[in-house]
């Protein structure tokens, strides 16, 4: 089963959006497999955004990634990868659908509300920095074929 990393970032804890945000994702039909509220060292913040090293935006971002809780999360179902990222909205809330997670709470890019794994690897990458393995649970085929 395919499985990806979300986490709500530190705007959207503090604003209360938590319930909100794993309620979409239930709804849909995916299965929360783990979920941990934690604050983000320095260190893990600079591994989880290595891509974006060279950016300009590195230090705002890592900055903003440490500055409260954040609520970690790894989901499964078919296609979870995509679909999450498309239930978030795009990067910039902007530009982000209405009906999407970042189209309905986001204002501006620097503070929009939820992370998602972009793919098969990045998933794999950060479900293994935020969480070990017994930290994730396994549900029977069972329960799984209520939804499919
Ligand atoms: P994320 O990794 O947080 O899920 O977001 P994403 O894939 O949609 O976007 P990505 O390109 O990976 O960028 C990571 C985060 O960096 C911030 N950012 N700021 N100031 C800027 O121009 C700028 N561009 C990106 C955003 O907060 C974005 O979520
Ligand atoms: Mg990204």
């Amino acid at each position: 089963m395919e499985k990806t990393f979300l986490m709500v970032k530190p705007d959207g804890v503090q604003r209360g959006l938590i319930g909100d945000i794993v309620s979409r994702f239930e709804s849909k039909g995916f299965q929360l497999v783990g979920a941990k509220l934690m604050s983000i060292s320095e260190e893990l913040a600079e591994k989880h955004y290595e891509e974006h090293k060279e950016r300009p935006f590195f230090s705002d971002l890592v900055q903003f990634i440490t500055s409260g809780p954040v609520f970690a999360m790894v989901w499964q179902g078919e296609h979870v990868i995509a679909t999450a990222r498309q239930m978030m909205g795009t990067t910039n809330p902007q530009e982000a659908a209405p009906g999407t997670i970042r189209g309905d709470y986001g204002l501006i890019v620097g503070k929009n509300i939820i992370h998602g794994s972009d793919s098969v690897q990045s998933a794999e990458r950060e479900i293994k920095l935020f969480f070990q393995e017994e930290e994730l649970v396994e549900y029977s085929k069972l329960i799984n074929n209520w939804i499919y």
